[in-house]
């Protein structure tokens, strides 16, 4: 609830009382499997999530060896988007490549 404020007799001004709070955030997490290509997912995180080659091969690597690895932070629908964006790109040159997204732990 706004605090009130009285500046006159007449006026009543309603003062916001906080900043409007930031979007939750999600990590958008990229999932090994056996079959696509380690080039094909150095590109998927060039093109889709603005990593440069060095950090592309990084996280590329991470997933390769561990199973799984975070592409970015962002919110819930800019997550979403770029999710659809790599199943489609994965999808239509028949790579089983797959990301998800989890709640970022400050949510
Ligand atoms: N494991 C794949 C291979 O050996 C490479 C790979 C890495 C696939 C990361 C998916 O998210 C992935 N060709």
């Amino acid at each position: 609830m706004p605090a009130r404020t009285t500046s006159s007799p007449d006026l009543v001004v309603e003062k916001q009382s906080a900043k409007t709070a930031p979007p939750p955030m999600y990590k958008v997490i990229l999932l090994n499997d056996d079959y696509t290509p380690m080039e094909f997912v150095v590109h998927v995180l060039q093109k889709f999530f603005n990593k440069g080659q060095q950090e592309a091969m990084r996280i590329m690597l991470q997933v390769h060896h561990e199973g799984k690895g975070i592409c970015g932070v962002y919110p819930h629908d800019i997550a979403a988007s770029r999710i659809a964006q790599v199943a489609q790109h994965a999808r239509t040159r028949q790579h089983p490549l797959q990301c998800v997204m989890e709640p970022a732990s400050d949510n």
